[in-house]
């Protein structure tokens, strides 16, 4: 009796620790995974890199289109991208601009990871404008801008997500997209008649025309003059109205990490911009990320359309506030 005790014991005690110790560590995996599952690895965006990119761009000088810088540019463009493993498609397109010139354009775009359905379209206009028409000095209305902030800042911050793409690669499918044209718009002191959708001609050829057929994406996000120094994003009231859950998504993505001071969760204004198309013609909700400064007459900083925005303006804090919150919102993509 007394052995039998002892056996019974033995097995029981045998049973017990077995169940203990397999449901010990199967809770231990259980938490790891669960740690995995809700923190996601956002890869570390790096400043230095995104301005140099900014520096290159800006040192072809001002990129108008019809002009050798704009077309060495567009190369340069190009071939990051490529060498930074996306597929890259080139849309060649003769814009017309308000006064009648036309415009040989090239939108360029890279995609990381095509076969996914799941996608998150990423854009900015790399084009700069071909007048300083809000120059104090009006001799200057017709000299060409460089452009730092105003055109190469969201590309040089997209070329950066894009080296990280390439090391990383996220669950979903990524576009980049390099709008041109976006800056040929009816210069303050055109006499002529007003016309409309003179801006954005590159994302309005695209919205027409995408890449590939009965292109979609969940949403997209506009970088536009996302490098000046003190830069504040405010919430664009189009991107409110018809991206309110983005616009969310993306301020609650850069508090989390800290830039409270960059993005406060206020009203800007409307912004006609690249944005606006995207959604109009193929809608796709759209979140233009855009310096709005409420003390200064124009809006978008006192160097905006002066010859002025040239590197001198580009502030590296900045470029890193609005590329590492890009990262945190599309690394956490699912
Ligand atoms: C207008 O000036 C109407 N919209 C601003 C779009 C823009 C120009 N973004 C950069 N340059
Ligand atoms: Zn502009």
């Amino acid at each position: 009796m007394k052995r039998h005790y002892t056996l019974l014991s033995c097995c029981l005690l045998l049973v017990f620790a077995t169940v203990a110790c397999s449901s010990n560590k199967k809770s231990a995996a259980d938490q790891t995974e669960d740690v995995a599952k809700e923190k996601v690895n956002v890869p570390t965006f790096n400043a230095d890199s995104a301005y140099q990119y900014v520096k290159t761009q800006a040192d072809f000088g001002p990129r108008v289109p019809n002009t050798t810088a704009h077309k060495a540019c567009g190369e340069y463009l190009a071939s990051k991208l490529e060498q930074f493993g996306a597929k890259v498609y080139n849309q060649y397109a003769d814009l017309v601009a308000y006064d009648g010139t036309l415009l040989k354009s090239r939108n360029i775009i890279g995609a990381y990871n095509p076969d996914s359905r799941r996608r998150v379209l990423l854009c900015a206009h790399w084009d700069s404008r071909p007048y300083a028409d809000e120059d104090d000095d009006d001799k200057k209305h017709q000299t060409p801008i460089i452009g730092a902030n105003d055109g190469a800042s969201g590309v040089g911050v997209l070329l950066e997500v894009a080296r990280q793409l390439q090391q990383q690669a996220p669950t979903i499918g990524i576009d980049i997209i390099f709008f041109d044209a976006e800056d040929y718009g009816i210069p303050t002191f055109y006499k002529g008649q007003y016309k409309a959708d003179t801006w954005c001609l590159g994302s309005q050829y695209w919205g027409r025309m995408p890449h590939v057929e009965n292109y979609n994406a969940r949403y997209g996000i506009l970088l536009d003059m996302v490098g000046g120094k003190n830069a504040t994003f405010y919430q664009e009231l189009f991107s409110k109205r018809t991206a309110s859950k983005q616009v969310k998504k993306i301020w609650d993505a850069a508090h989390r990490l800290g830039f409270e001071s960059f993005f406060p969760k206020q009203d800007g204004t409307e912004v006609t911009d690249d944005h606006m198309y995207v959604y109009n013609l193929r809608k796709i909700p759209c979140v233009d990320i855009i310096n709005y400064d409420p003390n200064c007459d124009t809006g978008f900083g006192d160097f905006w359309h002066t010859i002025d925005d040239n590197m001198d303006v580009i502030d590296k804090g900045t470029l890193n506030a609005v590329g590492q919150t890009v990262l945190e919102v599309i690394y956490n993509e699912k």
